[in-house]
């Protein structure tokens, strides 16, 4: 067991990891610069946990509730293209400060939620490994080779334990051809977190967030290496999504890159 500090705990992808870390019996503080639902605070407290409502920028904040923690969960950031000024402020500045307080409270692991984008210019192959360039594909993208840049810093420099997870599609469902391979199941993304949080001798890892789709692009061995084995495979909603829409056109560059739609002209600045 580990006390653990999730930031953008009241997100979507922040409100599954939660509630899923609880069960393997971490002791978790959330924070969120929104008070989270009601019926989630109950269940928290009834469990243990504890809840911050404080900006990742408000500095005494966050040191406060980095106070006594294992490990910090980085999920905080805004989730997909939006200004340049906007990604600065809350993905990059704001990673910035969550690595830095860790650092200075003596937390001993970061888990960084990256994304698919930080390589999404790279072609669409089987198997991606963790050792491509970066590619980012937008701003957001590059917020995230910042992010896992700054991690690996952290390490080197500083020796603090850090695991990179770039994330994919996390869905409750498959929708979409794409996400065929790039889904990322809500069960596999705890499976995924509580690797990152359990792993023994971690310095410094970079690991794909998908499920063991079928058909995925990522290569999972770096996540098997660290302990995590996911589950679920976005085939068995295959039949119904080639039912519902014809597949993607390979003419279509966009169809011929990792990221997909951020690839696509209407994701310029
Ligand atoms: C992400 O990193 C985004 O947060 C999400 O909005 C999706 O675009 C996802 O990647 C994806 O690639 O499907």
């Amino acid at each position: 067991m580990s006390h653990v500090l999730v930031t953008g705990a009241g997100g979507s992808i922040g409100t599954v990891v939660a509630r899923g870390l609880l069960t393997y019996g971490h002791r978790l503080r959330l924070l969120d610069r929104v008070p989270l639902p009601a019926t989630e605070i109950a269940e928290a407290q009834e469990a243990g946990h504890e809840m911050v409502t404080a900006e990742i920028a408000d500095e005494a904040a966050l040191r406060g509730a980095l106070d006594g923690m294992d490990a910090v969960v980085h999920l905080a950031a805004i989730r997909t293209e939006a200004r340049f000024t906007d990604i600065l402020r809350e993905n990059i500045d704001g990673t910035y400060r969550v690595f830095e307080a860790a650092r200075q409270a003596g937390v001993r692991r970061v888990i960084y939620a990256s994304s698919n984008h930080a390589v999404g210019f790279t072609a669409r192959a089987p198997l991606v490994g963790i050792d491509v360039p970066p590619r980012p594909d937008t701003y957001y993208g590059v917020s995230k080779v910042f992010g896992e840049a700054l991690g690996r810093l952290y390490a080197d420099r500083y020796g603090l334990e850090v695991v990179s997870l770039r994330i994919g599609s996390f869905l409750w469902r498959p929708t979409a051809f794409r996400h065929l391979s790039t889904w990322l199941s809500h069960p596999d993304a705890v499976r995924l977190v509580h690797a990152g949080l359990s792993a023994p001798d971690v310095t410094y890892s970079v690991v794909y967030g998908i499920s063991a789709n079928t058909r995925r692009w990522w290569d999972l061995e770096p996540g098997r290496a660290l302990g995590y084995h996911p589950i679920d495979d976005a085939e068995v909603y295959a039949a119904g999504i080639l039912a519902g829409a014809a597949e993607p056109d390979p003419a279509d560059y966009k169809n011929s890159y990792l990221g997909g739609d951020f690839i696509g002209p209407e994701y310029d600045a």
